[in-house]
C-alpha cells in the first residue's frame, strides 16, 4: 500500500513480521515493504516461503515463535520498532490439535509480549478474530462488547490473547494493538485451516472451470473482508495516534456479510455455468457459533475505519486477478 502524500514513510528502525508466509503475512509484508524501505521489513516464519519470489524483496529469517531464545536474538539483532505477530493455528486445524494450538497461540503471543516489554519495542500488532464470539453472542451486528463464550480452541485462545494484550498495555504501557478479523479473502495467497477458507477456494474453482463442493451449508452467513481492506485497516490502526486507540483488547472490524449461496450467485454473474454443491462437515458447527455480521462502530469512531469493498466489487476484482496469466 503506497503512502499517501503527507505520510512519513520512514520508520526509525525495522519492522518484524512473524508468520510472514501465511495468507495475511505474505500480503502484509509486501504492503509494509511498499510503504517503508524493503530492507527494513524483516519477514520471519517457521518455514521458508513455498515460492521464494513472494518474499524476495527483503530479509527473511527462520523463526519458530515458541523458541524464545531465537526470537530474542532476532529482536536484539534488528531492534524492531514494530512487531506484527501473525503466527497461529486457525479454527479448523486447532480443533484437531487443541493442545498444540493452545501452546502456539498463547505461548507465542506471550513470548512476543514479554520480549517487547524487555526490549522496549514501541509497537506490537496481534490479530484477533470473530472467533472470540460464541453461540450465546448476538449473531447480527455483534457489538464490540457483549457476551463472548467462544466454544472453539482457536476462539478461546484469541479471547485469552485479547485479555493479555490489554493487561500488557495496562501494566507495562505496551502499545499493543489488535483487530478482530472476519474471514479474509485474497487472490495472492491461500488460507489454511480456517472455517472461512471456502470463500477463497470457491473463486479458484470457478476460474479453473471446475465445480465446487462447499463444506458449509448454503445459507450460512459469516462476516468477510477483502484483503486490501484488511491491509488498510491494519496499517491505519498501527499508524493512528495512540490516544485514538481506546480499545486495547481488540477492535471489531466489518466489511461485508454473505453466505455460500450469495457468493455463488455473485460469481455466476460473471461465470454463468459455475455450479456449487454442499457437503457440510465439522466446520459447520464452528460457523454456526460465530456472528453473521459485525458492528464495527467503535473502529469507525476511534480511528476512522471504513471498508471499500462489498461482495460485488470484491468478486469482480478477484476474478480479474485470478484470470491473469501467471508470469
Ligand atoms: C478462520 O476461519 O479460522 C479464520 C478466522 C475467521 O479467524 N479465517
Amino acid at each position: 500500500m503506497a503512502p499517501t502524500p503527507g505520510d512519513t514513510p520512514t520508520l526509525p528502525g525495522t519492522v518484524l513480521v512473524i508468520g510472514a508466509c501465511g495468507q495475511l503475512g505474505l500480503e502484509l509484508t509486501a504492503a509494509l515493504r511498499q510503504r517503508y524501505q524493503p530492507q527494513n521489513v524483516v519477514a520471519a516464519d517457521v518455514r521458508p516461503p513455498k515460492n521464494p519470489e513472494t518474499l524476495a524483496g527483503g530479509p527473511f529469517e527462520l523463526l519458530d515463535v515458541l523458541d524464545k531464545d531465537r526470537l530474542e536474538d532476532l529482536i536484539r539483532q534488528y531492534r524492531p520498532v514494530q512487531v506484527y505477530h501473525l503466527a497461529a493455528l486457525l479454527s479448523a486445524t486447532a480443533e484437531k490439535d487443541p493442545m498444540f494450538a493452545w501452546k502456539l497461540n498463547m505461548d507465542g503471543l506471550l513470548n512476543v509480549l514479554n520480549l517487547a516489554v524487555q526490549y522496549r519495542v514501541p509497537q506490537v500488532y496481534w490479530p484477533s478474530s470473530i472467533a472470540v464470539f460464541g453461540p450465546d453472542t448476538p449473531r447480527e451486528h455483534t457489538p464490540q462488547t457483549t457476551v463472548m463464550n467462544p466454544n472453539t480452541v482457536y476462539g478461546i485462545s484469541k479471547l485469552a490473547g485479547e485479555q493479555w494484550c490489554e493487561w500488557y498495555h495496562r501494566h507495562h504501557g505496551l502499545d499493543v494493538r489488535s483487530l478482530r478479523y472476519p474471514g479474509l479473502i485474497g487472490y495472492k495467497s491461500l488460507p489454511g485451516g480456517g472455517t472461512t477458507d471456502y470463500a477463497v477456494d470457491i473463486y479458484h474453482k470457478a476460474v479453473a472451470g471446475e465445480n465446487f463442493e462447499c463444506f458449509l451449508k448454503a445459507d450460512t452467513y459469516l462476516p468477510m473482508m477483502y484483503m486490501p481492506d484488511a491491509l488498510k485497516a491494519t496499517l491505519d490502526l498501527m499508524h493512528a495516534p495512540a490516544d485514538r486507540i481506546k480499545v486495547r483488547t481488540s477492535y471489531n472490524l466489518g466489511a461485508m456479510s454473505f453466505s455460500p449461496a450469495k457468493i455463488t450467485a455473485a460469481i455466476q454473474q460473471e461465470i454463468p455455468g459455475f455450479q456449487v454443491s454442499y457437503a457440510p462437515d465439522g466446520r459447520q458447527a464452528i460457523a454456526d457459533s460465530w456472528p453473521a455480521s459485525i458492528d464495527d462502530s467503535a473502529a469507525r469512531a476511534d480511528w476512522g475505519w471504513a471498508p471499500e469493498f462489498d461482495l460485488a466489487k470484491m468478486t469482480q476484482d478477484m476474478l480479474t486477478h485470478l484470470k491473469e496469466p501467471v508470469v
